[in-house]
């Protein structure tokens, strides 16, 4: 039997259409999870189900599930990723690995084969966790490790709760959550964001874990007084103490080296005036480390530094954890098979954990699980210039084929 081959125009064909939902300049994509954007990319990607006679289903929390029946009434093969996107995302963070779940299903169906598990390909809510917090939001409720009316109650960044948002969207599904779907195994695929890859010439990336994520916001509450008056000695001053902890996290990966990162990716001042002291800064703090003791010690290092820092300026702290998960390990069997399939096809191919957190590390528990991985130019990401060339896409989604015939049977 000649090996499968994905329809490589069809499949960039769909990331292009896909892309348009939501476009925004520089060919980036905006579309946070649950606006009007992201309803009108669900939509058009739940279009697209449809045409494949795929049974669509949506979960509690919005969750969207495309099945294609198999020989035997067993559990389902998941090829899952998300489609929501931060606010200056590329075209191919989480779409492209949806998109080349649907391209693996139709290729399937052309070429008559039945497997003998059924197959589904889904999108996953607020992955990215830009509106919302945590991130994998729904991924981490369909498997359970997140309550449902935890998630659904959450605000976000700008008000509404994903209840109210799911709702509004008409994407408040009927199907049970938590664990309701045990998939017989989990893969994805997905640009690697990072600049592994591409610096070593490898075409496949064999993830064998994600990193540990640690995202905290801190509340800095001080005294505004006037800039001009007020003598240093008689300051409490927010943003002083904001500015100190943003240095602080950086020295921090230095001295602690290896596989820390740390990032302020939020900050904002009040009352945000040239001449003012700020009295309230709200910051955000993303902490990761394949190493989950190593992470710990960061979190430890990192928070008593924010107390004693605060307490010298007089500042009050609030503290509150927007999302903390430990690192996960994918099966080695499914890291085996993903390293086989590149090679299979003449892929160059090398093991590699991700930076990024993604859907798949939810499932990692539950079933055996497998992310691919092919190379982002210049490692960027989460920047509308992201980009990955299409014989590069195409080579990924080509691996994703082999494992999930070999996985559903
Ligand atoms: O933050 C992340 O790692 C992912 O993009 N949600
Ligand atoms: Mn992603
Ligand atoms: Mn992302």
């Amino acid at each position: 039997m000649t090996a499968l081959r994905v329809d490589g125009e069809r499949l960039l064909r769909r990331i292009m259409a896909l892309a348009e939902v939501g476009a925004i300049d520089g060919g980036g994509v905006c579309r946070l999870a649950l606006t009007d954007a992201d309803k009108a990319g669900r939509d058009l990607v739940v279009s697209w189900m449809r045409e494949l006679g795929l049974t669509v289903t949506v979960d509690r929390i919005g969750n969207v599930l495309g099945a294609r029946a198999g020989a035997a009434a067993l559990p389902p093969v998941i090829i899952g990723s998300h489609i929501d996107t931060v606010r200056t995302g590329g075209k191919y963070d989480g779409n492209y690995g949806v998109l080349a779940g649907l391209e693996v299903i139709e290729r399937l169906a052309e070429a008559g084969v039945v497997t003998r598990h059924p197959v589904a390909v889904g999108f996953f809510t607020n992955e990215e966790g830009a509106r919302f917090a945590p991130d994998m939001l729904g991924s981490a409720v369909h498997q359970g490790e997140l309550a449902l009316d935890l998630a659904l109650a959450t605000a976000g960044i700008d008000g509404p709760t994903v209840g109210a948002e799911l709702t509004r969207i008409g994407y408040a599904g009927e199907t049970p959550v938590g664990g309701a779907v045990r998939a017989a195994a989990f893969l994805e695929l997905h640009v690697e964001q990072g600049p592994v890859l591409e610096r070593e010439g490898q075409e496949i990336g064999a993830v064998t874990g994600v990193q540990g994520i640690s995202w905290t916001e801190l509340t800095l509450h001080g005294v505004s007084n006037h800039a001009g008056t007020t003598p240093m000695s008689m300051r409490t001053d927010a943003g002083y103490v904001a500015a100190e902890i943003s240095c602080f996290v950086r020295r921090l990966t230095r001295e602690l080296g290896g596989a820390q990162v740390a990032t302020v990716g939020h900050q904002v001042f009040a009352p945000n005036l040239v001449n003012v002291i700020p009295n309230r800064v709200v910051m955000t703090l993303d902490l990761r480390n394949t190493d989950e003791q190593i992470l710990q010690q960061a979190e430890r290092q990192t928070f008593a530094f924010v107390e004693q820092i605060a307490a010298s300026e007089g500042v009050r702290v609030e503290q509150r954890t927007l999302a903390r998960f430990a690192p996960v390990a994918f099966s080695p069997e499914m890291v085996a098979r993903v390293e086989a399939a590149a090679r299979a096809q003449g892929r160059s191919v090398r093991r590699m954990p991700s930076g990024a957190g993604h859907d798949a590390q939810m499932f990692a528990p539950h079933c055996p699980t497998g992310m691919i991985f092919v190379p982002s130019a210049g490692g960027i990401s989460h920047n509308v210039r992201e980009y990955t060339a299409p014989a590069q896409l195409i080579a990924g989604a080509n691996v994703l084929l082999e494992v999930v015939q070999e996985v559903a049977g």
